[in-house]
């Protein structure tokens, strides 16, 4: 099977409290490749644009303050099935819910502050990685 690329956003929570390294050490430890990284600010259009989907959620406007309250470190993650191999070590949405030995589940309690982010699906990545990376590799 072809290897994916996905996209990883270690939200402004996990950076504040010094968890990007817990969370890229996971990653890495599992087998994906972290084949790009930076540090960057997301403002309101890209937050916007990356949240697309949930626009008529009565969430969004938390969603798109909390994204862009502070620093994120972004990374496009390679590997097989890279894609729902993230998403299983990001654990549930809910980190109140999520089980423990996820991301989510061990290091979160409220859902707005839920530490990371992963493209859902080979459509969403390829989406996500274009507004955070640019055209280029798959
Ligand atoms: P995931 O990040 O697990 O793919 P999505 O795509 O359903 O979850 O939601 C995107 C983000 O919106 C979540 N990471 C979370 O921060 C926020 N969110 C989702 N559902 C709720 C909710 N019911 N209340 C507040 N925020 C939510």
């Amino acid at each position: 099977m072809a290897e994916e690329h996905t996209l990883l956003i270690v939200k402004p929570d996990g950076v504040r409290r010094g968890l990007t390294g817990e969370v890229l050490r996971r990653v890495e430890a599992k087998g994906l490749r972290i084949a790009e990284l930076r540090m960057d600010r997301v403002d309101r259009a890209l937050a916007e644009e990356q949240y697309a989907e949930h626009r008529d959620k009565p969430f969004f406007g938390e969603l798109v303050d909390f994204i862009t309250s502070g620093d994120v470190v972004v990374a496009r993650v390679v590997g097989e099935r890279a894609v729902s191999v993230l998403r299983t070590l990001m654990g549930p949405t809910d980190p109140a819910t999520a089980p423990p030995g996820t991301i989510r589940g061990d290091f979160g309690t409220v859902i707005t502050e839920n530490l990371v982010h992963g493209s859902d699906s080979p459509e969403s990545a390829r989406r996500e990685l274009e507004l955070f990376f640019g055209p280029g590799d798959p």
